[in-house]
């Protein structure tokens, strides 16, 4: 009997083997959740797995917890706050951002009393208690 580790990232959709898939089981345990800021919701906590933290509105503050935890902030206009980002752990993920050919270069990044200040264009990304000299390229999906 075969066996195969697969490690499933949010942006899974299709699962598929040459040889076929006889027996396929998935621990929940691990996986985390998907969570996302509601209307007038000001915070979005996730757990100890790796969780993915949506937030549409501005003001909302994301709180990944353990694991490693991507942040989708999707603010176009205003700015959202992610409490505990971990360098080269937890991904933010600006490809639902609109633009074509949108990347790392194009951020806007300064520092403020609070953390690392990232202007988009579109809107604004406050990472807390964070230098700017901490992140990079890496930690961004586009
Ligand atoms: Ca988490």
């Amino acid at each position: 009997m075969r066996s195969a580790s697969v490690k499933l990232l949010p942006s899974l959709e299709t699962l598929s083997a040459a040889g076929g898939i006889s027996r396929f089981t998935l621990d929940q345990a691990d996986l985390g959740q998907v969570l996302t800021a509601r209307t007038g919701q000001t915070t979005v906590a996730g757990g100890a797995g790796d969780d993915v933290l949506r937030a549409h509105e501005t003001g909302s503050t994301l709180r990944g917890g353990d694991g490693a935890d991507v942040f989708l902030p999707e603010v176009v206009s205003g700015w959202v706050q992610i409490e505990d980002f971990t360098p080269g752990e937890d991904p933010i993920d600006f490809s639902d951002l609109p633009g074509r050919g949108f990347g790392f270069d194009d951020l806007e990044i300064s520092r403020r009393p609070a953390g690392t200040w990232i202007d988009t264009g579109a809107g604004h990304l406050l990472l807390e208690d964070l230098r700017p000299g901490q992140i990079d390229a890496d930690d961004f999906l586009f």
